[in-house]
């Protein structure tokens, strides 16, 4: 049974030869991160990349090779990372990416879903006491290059008729040096960013969001253009997180669901029932893989970046549709 399955997933992608097959080929999943922000890309004490963002390439590498472990990862820059995944020199980017029409047309990049709603805001030492965006005229603000940030900005502070002074810098890890050595009055970027850079202050109690949040800001993994097998491959795993919150599905329970549920999504999910996982050339049991070692949405979430984690962020907007939130992935049938 097995083999006939293994078979047939080799045929179907084998036919359209794209990044699923070059995956499946070396054993590996190519991933794009960013180069660290708390809770979203860090390194853990064995020197292994973890958070929010590397749990989809672990997702990955479980739905297709039955192994979240096999992943190599790569860090990119606001600036490098379309570069590298056009180039080919990765196979996707799980990185705080937002969803934009340029960089869908005109970049030819496929976003495949939205793992983090958020919005551009600012932070100020509390000591300045702004209270508001609108005061920051003349500030000099902390900005990362070739980000939607800078684009968001340059938008208010006109629309706003205010003047700012931009401080241009590659990575968080500068602007969060340069921010604290006051070498800007501001530091903007997507509020999740601004919470996890907080959160690494040495008082991070003398540092507020300001009330404004300027942008929308979906965030969520890429791939190119015109691999729509290896796109669908990344999607799917990130509904299937999201689907296994909403059936109450974890890591914890899945092998005793898998056993006994009478679920009928429950049990395509997870392979019990029909030939789903074939359908996209993986084996039927893809989404219990990626349960079982990596954990749904929330498990992710609240590991990471949660409110009982040093980032403290509330679900809000990323709260499931059935709980007061935006975070909706289409039937599993
Ligand atoms: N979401 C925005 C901003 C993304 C961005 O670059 N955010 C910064 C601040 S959280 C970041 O990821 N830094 C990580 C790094 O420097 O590697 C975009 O897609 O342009």
């Amino acid at each position: 049974m097995l083999g006939a399955g293994t078979a047939l997933a080799f045929t179907i992608t084998s036919a359209t030869a794209g990044t699923l097959d070059d995956v499946r080929k070396k054993g590996y999943v190519d991933c794009g991160i960013s180069t660290g922000v708390a809770g979203f890309a860090f390194t853990d004490d064995k020197g292994n990349w973890q958070g929010f963002d590397p749990a989809v390439c672990k997702a990955v590498a479980a739905a297709v090779l039955g192994d979240s472990s096999k992943v190599k990862y790569t860090t990119t820059t606001g600036k490098t990372r379309f570069t590298v995944l056009r180039s080919g020199e990765i196979d996707m980017l799980a990185r705080n990416t937002t969803w934009t029409y340029v960089r869908d047309v005109d970049l030819k990049l496929e976003f495949v879903g939205v793992n983090y709603y958020d919005g551009q805001g600012f932070m100020v030492p509390k000591k300045l006491g702004v209270k508001s965006a609108k005061e920051l005229d003349g500030a000099s603000v902390c900005i990362q290059t070739g980000t939607t940030t800078e684009l968001n900005l340059a938008d208010y502070f006109r629309a706003n008729g205010i003047k700012y002074e931009p401080v241009p810098i590659e990575t968080n890890a500068e602007a969060r040096s340069g921010y604290l050595a006051g070498r800007c009055d501001v530091y903007t970027t997507d509020a999740s960013g601004l919470a996890a850079t907080r959160s690494t202050l040495p008082n991070p109690g003398d540092h507020v969001l300001l009330p404004e949040i300027i942008s929308k800001e979906p965030l969520g993994p890429l791939v190119r253009h015109g691999d729509s097998e290896w796109g669908d491959v990344v999607r799917w795993t990130l509904n299937a997180m999201i689907i296994a919150e909403e059936l109450g599905l974890s890591s914890a329970n899945v092998d005793s669901m898998k056993m006994s549920t009478n679920n009928p999504e429950v049990k395509r999910l997870l392979g019990g029932e029909g030939d789903y996982g074939m359908m996209m050339g993986l084996n039927n049991d893809w989404a219990y893989k990626v349960i079982k070692q990596v954990g749904n949405y929330s498990e992710v979430y609240e590991a990471f970046i949660g409110a009982n984690t040093p980032i403290g962020l509330p679900r809000g907007l990323n709260a499931l549709w059935t709980k007061g939130g935006i975070l909706y992935a289409p039937p599993f049938r």
